[in-house]
């Protein structure tokens, strides 16, 4: 493809936007520019490449693939997600305030509460799930809402939509962590979102090899002001690592579909077993928010949060006896991940506010991966009989 046409299938795009053959050699894969500076003919005469931290070929395709899919005009890659939060955070000032939803990734709340904070920007974190909330909580100094949907790990939704559009009115910029559905399964730029960030760590490479983040967006102003930052910043993605991720993104369309099916079998296999308490997954028609679900996002993807009968100690002995699926942080790769948010990725969260959102000692989070379902779960069902 010589250049990238949006109106293309998303697989379609996942393959080839931003990735033409290499015009001298012809390669079909996009190389990997390993280069941190450029050969310029006369001082400022140069190929539009000056130093790599400022752009690099490599990084170049990769982001013009992560625009296409998720259907943006711009994309900024970043050397993880946290880095990707970190440059958003930088268009605002102290004294400005950020409304945030109340269950967010640990790490998130972590750079807000403890990076951002300090250095006069102000936070509230409000249930997002009740739009009416968020009029209260706007002030005249808002300048950003952050939106997480679902939320990590308790699996809340909250309407892009209704939300963007209560911001835009009141001049507050809006941003979608879009890291649990991935660019496949939900669009917020097209719900009227102004930024989406990922954790691209998880779905979008999908193959547990790399930490990067990405933003996309559609406005000419703000990319502008973003570009700016990441390169004024600086934590920028390795080129190995913008290539990693492009390779990921090629089957992104393929696995979304497995890590779907096999989740929505899961969490079907879950809320019949006697063992467990309770399961949290928006494909359930359990879920008080299935109806959102389905009118946002077009699966119900591989996250699954349940509440296993009992306390640390089932819990404990649950995840110890798991052999396929592996304990461990972070989600979204091919093979099936567990983790206990309330000691692992949610321990940056105080405890009180773990105790109000729900992310208790019997919380478990899986990530349902791409194996084969009998696998997985014959693998649940000894974990259990151990319990
Ligand atoms: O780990 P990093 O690439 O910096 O991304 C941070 C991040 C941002 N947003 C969401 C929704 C996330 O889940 C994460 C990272 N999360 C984990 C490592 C985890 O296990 O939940």
């Amino acid at each position: 493809m010589k250049e990238t046409n949006t109106k293309l299938g998303f697989g379609t795009l996942a393959i080839h936007a931003g990735q033409p053959p290499e015009p001298r050699t012809g390669a079909v894969m996009t190389p990997i520019f390993q280069t941190s500076t450029y050969a310029q003919r006369s001082p400022g005469e140069h190929t539009g490449y000056e130093y790599s931290r400022t752009d690099n070929p490599t990084r170049t395709a990769y982001q013009e693939c992560l625009a296409a899919l998720e259907g943006g005009k711009y994309a900024l890659a970043f050397a993880s997600g946290l880095a990707a939060n970190d440059c958003i955070l930088h268009l605002l000032k102290p004294g400005d305030h950020v409304v945030c939803g109340d269950d967010v990734y640990g790490g998130t709340f972590r750079i807000f509460d403890k990076v951002f904070k300090p250095m006069g920007l102000e936070f509230d974190y409000v249930d997002l799930t009740k739009p009416e909330n968020l009029d209260k909580a706007i002030r005249p100094n808002t300048k950003l809402l952050w939106m997480e949907t679902p939320t990590n790990p308790t699996l809340k939704l909250v309407d892009i939509e209704k939300l963007a559009k209560i911001a835009r009115a009141k001049n507050v910029i809006s941003a979608v962590d879009n890291t649990f559905m991935s660019s496949f399964f939900q669009k917020p730029l097209a719900f009227g979102a102004d930024l989406v960030v990922h954790s691209v760590t998880k779905y979008m490479n999908g193959h547990s090899d790399v930490v990067g983040g990405a933003i996309i967006v559609n406005s000419d102003d703000l990319y502008q002001r973003l570009k700016f930052y990441q390169n004024a910043i600086g934590a920028v993605p390795a080129p190995m690592d913008c290539f990693l991720v492009m390779r990921g993104l090629k089957t992104l369309h393929l696995r979304m579909e497995r890590h779907d099916q096999n989740g929505r079998a899961i969490a079907a296999y879950l809320e019949k077993h006697p063992k467990v308490e309770k399961v949290i997954y928006p494909g359930l028609t359990s879920h008080p928010q299935h109806e959102l679900a389905k009118k946002q996002m077009t699966g119900f993807g591989g996250m699954i949060t349940f509440y296993i009968k009992g306390g640390l100690k089932e819990s404990r002995t649950f995840l110890e006896s798991l052999q396929l699926f592996t304990l461990a942080e972070s989600l979204g790769g091919v093979e099936s991940l567990i983790e206990h948010p309330a000691i692992m990725t949610h321990a940056s969260i105080p405890a009180e506010t773990r105790k109000e959102l729900g992310i208790a000692d019997n919380m478990i989070r899986v990530s349902c991966g791409v194996e084969d379902l009998v696998d997985l779960r014959n693998d649940l069902d000894q974990a259990f009989a151990r319990v």
